[in-house]
């Protein structure tokens, strides 16, 4: 591994992953240039208004027409390069890309998500297409998904508030107990990523590290039979302190 890759973001696996970039790259070139120009000032003016150069003090207030008109161009150009353009950027990805949610009859990956002390739990609908019923599929700590297909998630929290995150498709969104959070991607790339809990959310929070393994839509098929046939704890309605669910789209 090189030294770029250490320090170099996550290889990007979703369609919109780029943007989240971008904004991180414009905040460090702005915040870059800005800094160049503090120092410029700092060690200029210093050098400029030296004791060497400058036997006789002048004294200001700063107040002056064209220290007042300096000051405003300045905090002006901080403002609209920084802060708003970044307000501007942000708002704009989040409206159109990261809160436009699939339709309800586009064809996507439907996971429903329970966060715990400290476990991810992931449910799929199974063969009928429809969750809360005898043929779910569950997981813990791992999670499948299809390449190419978007996948939404639905995600709540049995006990504190944790942060389901995805550092390769750079998005994560609150698991809050009582709430129904959503948060979507579309996968580019298969492999096996990391999963994160990115709210800290007690001793052992480190330990909701898990991984996302993102397939072909055929190995997908074939690990969804698979994991059909497998008997699951959090699947049975007569223990109701494990069962957890919830019909897509009823909270
Ligand atoms: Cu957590």
């Amino acid at each position: 591994m090189s030294w770029l890759d250490t320090i170099s973001p996550p290889d990007i696996i979703s369609t919109n992953g780029h943007l989240i970039d971008s904004l991180f790259v414009y905040t460090t070139i702005m915040a870059c240039i800005f800094f160049f120009f503090v120092c410029l000032g700092l060690f200029g003016f210093s050098y400029k208004y030296s004791e060497k150069r400058n036997k006789v003090v002048d004294y200001t207030y700063g107040n002056r027409k064209k220290q007042l008109k300096a000051t405003l161009v300045i905090g002006l150009l901080v403002f609209v390069l920084i802060d708003l353009t970044i307000t501007w950027r942000s708002n704009n990805d989040m409206i159109n890309e990261f809160w436009n949610f699939p339709k309800p009859d586009e064809d996507i990956t439907k996971v429903e998500v329970l966060a715990q002390q400290w476990m991810w739990n992931f449910r799929y609908a199974g063969a009928d297409g429809e969750f809360n019923t005898g043929d779910d599929v569950l997981t813990n700590h791992d999670l499948h998904i299809p390449v190419g297909k978007k996948v939404e998630f639905r995600i709540t929290s049995k006990d504190v508030i944790h942060s389901l995150f995805f550092p390769n498709a750079r998005i994560k969104v609150d698991a809050m107990p009582g709430r129904i959070s959503r948060m979507w991607f579309e996968p580019t790339k298969t492999g096996i990523y990391d999963i994160a809990c990115a709210e800290m959310c007690g001793t052992n929070h480190y330990k909701m590290q898990a991984k996302l393994y993102v397939h072909t839509q055929e190995e997908f098929n074939e690990w969804l039979t698979e994991a059909q046939q497998l008997a699951t704890i959090g699947n049975d309605t007569d223990n109701l302190d494990n069962f957890w669910g919830w019909k897509w789209g009823d909270k």
